[in-house]
C-alpha cells in the first residue's frame, strides 16, 4: 500500500464530530489514528485551552489566531510520518477551516480571509473533508456555553464563514473535495454510514505516490 489518507471532519461546535471521528477511525483501525485539533497537550494547546475556557484570559485575535496555526504546525512531521512512513490513514477532528471561519466570524479589521490563510499555506491537505450541519441549533446540546465561541449568533456567522472558506479552497481539479452531510435529525449510526459512503472510496483507492497534497 502506498501512504494513508488524510481524512478531516469539520463541524460547528458540538455537531457530534468528536463522536463521528472516533467511530471513523475504529473502522479504519488498526490502519488509522485519530488526532484532532487544538492539540491541547503541547505548551501552544495549553495557551489555546487557556484562551478557551478561561473568559477572562485576553489575547489579541491576530495572536490566537497564529497559535491555532501553530499548534497545527508543530504536529505537521508526526502527520507526514503517519501517512507516509506508518502508511496510516488519519481521522482529523477540525484543521484549516476552523482555523479561518472563527477568526474570519470574529470580523477583526484587516483579518480577511488572505491574512488568516497565509500562516496556513503549505500545511499538509487533507484528502477528503467531510462537513457535519445540522440546520437545528446545537446550543441545547450537553456542555455548550462552556467555552468561548460556544454563543448561537456567532456560530451562525461561522457557519457563513465555513462556507466561504470551502469556496475560496476548493481546488479546481477536485483533488480534495469538501462533503457536506446534513445530519440534522439523524442517529449517530445514520451519520456513521452517509459519511463512510463518501470516506470508502477515498480511502480503497490507491494513491500513485507518497506525495502528499499541501494548502
Ligand atoms: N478553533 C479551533 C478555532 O477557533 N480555530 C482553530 O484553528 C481550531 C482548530 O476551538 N470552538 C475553535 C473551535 C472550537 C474551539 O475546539 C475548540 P473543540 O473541537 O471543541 O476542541
Amino acid at each position: 500500500m502506498t501512504r494513508g489518507k488524510f481524512i478531516l471532519i469539520e463541524g460547528l461546535d458540538r455537531a457530534g464530530k468528536t463522536t463521528q471521528v472516533n467511530r471513523l477511525y475504529e473502522r479504519l483501525s488498526p490502519n488509522s489514528e485519530s488526532m484532532k485539533f487544538p492539540e491541547r497537550s503541547t505548551q501552544i494547546g495549553g495557551l489555546i485551552n487557556e484562551y478557551l475556557t478561561n473568559k477572562s484570559f485576553q489575547m489579541p485575535d491576530q495572536t490566537i489566531h497564529l497559535l491555532f496555526s501553530s499548534n497545527r504546525w508543530e504536529r505537521q512531521e508526526y502527520i507526514e510520518k503517519t501517512l507516509v512512513t506508518d502508511k496510516k490513514h488519519i481521522v482529523m477532528d477540525r484543521y484549516v477551516y476552523s482555523g479561518i471561519a472563527y477568526s474570519l466570524a470574529k470580523e477583526v479589521d484587516g483579518m480577511d480571509f488572505d491574512w488568516c490563510f497565509g500562516c496556513d499555506k503549505g500545511l499538509i491537505r487533507p484528502d477528503m473533508t467531510v462537513f457535519l450541519v445540522n440546520s437545528k441549533s446545537n446550543d441545547n446540546r450537553e456542555g455548550f456555553g462552556k467555552e468561548r465561541y460556544e454563543q448561537k449568533c456567532f456560530q451562525e456567522k461561522v457557519h457563513e464563514k465555513f462556507d466561504i472558506t470551502f469556496q475560496k479552497l476548493a481546488t479546481k481539479d477536485n483533488t480534495s473535495p469538501v462533503q457536506i452531510i446534513d445530519v440534522t435529525d439523524k442517529s449517530i449510526t445514520e451519520v456513521e454510514e452517509l459519511i463512510w459512503k463518501v470516506v470508502e472510496p477515498v480511502v480503497g483507492a490507491k494513491s500513485a505516490s507518497n506525495q502528499l497534497l499541501r494548502f
